[in-house]
């Protein structure tokens, strides 16, 4: 059953219901959606759906980083990792939807509709040490198909300073194969399913680096983790995003954002009240 769904390309926990229910939902969000992607746009859309990785473009942010920079300067760092409050997260809004105004459109080509941000955060990695079964462990997101994530670099990122990385297609099945797909959560299963990617393994990882300003995105689904830096340090804001009937506003990316996260995605796309 497991290798039929991986056959499938549904890379996730989830009963075949709910994945039934998010494939109807951007079905709906298409067709409400008017969206003219460009050659370029397509481009980087066929990249994504082939490799699961795909850089879309370098935008300004240069007054968004001092601003993450300013405000994470109040959190020290807890084993390599700070996360910027949330409570200052209203302050990056018109920055980062000037910014998915700049970058969307190779967005909406992948979804073939408009999208919305589930939710943002702005996050710090530093050199240190964290726990083998931890959120730096190899893992999927384990999110519903249409869902990815987006980064945006806000500092130089490299392999040494804790670039994103991922396996592709190929190796993330094997290793769902072998049971990665029960690890969803940072714990103990989590940490056994670590011994399941051999060292030599990483060789294969594709390593996102980027400039300061990069955005790419990826399919969370993919296995992947976070790598603390061996020297210097990686800022980047991360958001969740799905395919929507309508452009994400200003107004709707604002709503909420300084609160906790409680929802990863909607359980159900439907019932999600459209704020905009
Ligand atoms: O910080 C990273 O490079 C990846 C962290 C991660 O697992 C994620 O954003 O889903
Ligand atoms: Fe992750």
């Amino acid at each position: 059953m497991k290798s039929l769904r991986i056959a499938l390309g549904i890379r996730n926990n989830h009963h075949i219901a709910r994945n039934l229910l998010y494939f109807c939902y951007q079905r709906y969000a298409q067709m409400r959606s008017s969206v003219a992607p460009s050659e370029r746009d397509l481009q980087v859309a066929r990249e994504l759906k082939g490799t699961g990785i795909a850089r879309i473009g370098v935008s300004d942010v240069g007054e968004l980083a001092r601003i993450v920079e300013e405000k994470l300067a109040e959190v020290t760092p807890v084993d390599g990792y700070a996360g910027m409050p949330r409570r200052y997260n209203p302050l990056l809004v018109p920055h980062l939807h000037r910014i998915l105004r700049e970058q969307g459109g190779a967005i909406e080509a992948y979804f073939g509709a408009h999208f919305r941000v589930n939710w943002f955060e702005a996050q710090k990695i530093v050199p240190g040490r964290q726990a083998p079964g931890g959120s730096f462990g190899y893992h999927i997101d384990d999110v519903p198909l249409p869902v990815i994530k987006l980064f945006v670099y806000l500092t130089d990122s490299e392999e040494a300073t804790g670039a994103f990385r991922a396996f592709d297609y190929p190796h993330t099945d094997e290793l769902l194969r072998k049971g990665m797909l029960e690890s969803a959560f940072p714990g103990e299963r989590r940490a056994r399913t670590q011994l399941l990617v051999k060292p030599e393994a990483e060789a294969e990882l594709t390593v996102v680096e980027g400039p300061k300003g990069q955005v790419f995105m990826f399919d969370n689904n993919l296995v992947h983790k976070g790598t603390l830096p061996r020297r210097g340090h990686r800022i980047h804001v991360s958001m969740e995003l799905m395919p929507s009937p309508v452009p994400q506003s200003e107004a709707a990316l604002l709503a909420n954002c300084d609160k906790e996260i409680t929802e990863y995605f909607p359980v159900n796309p439907f019932r999600r009240r459209l704020a905009h």
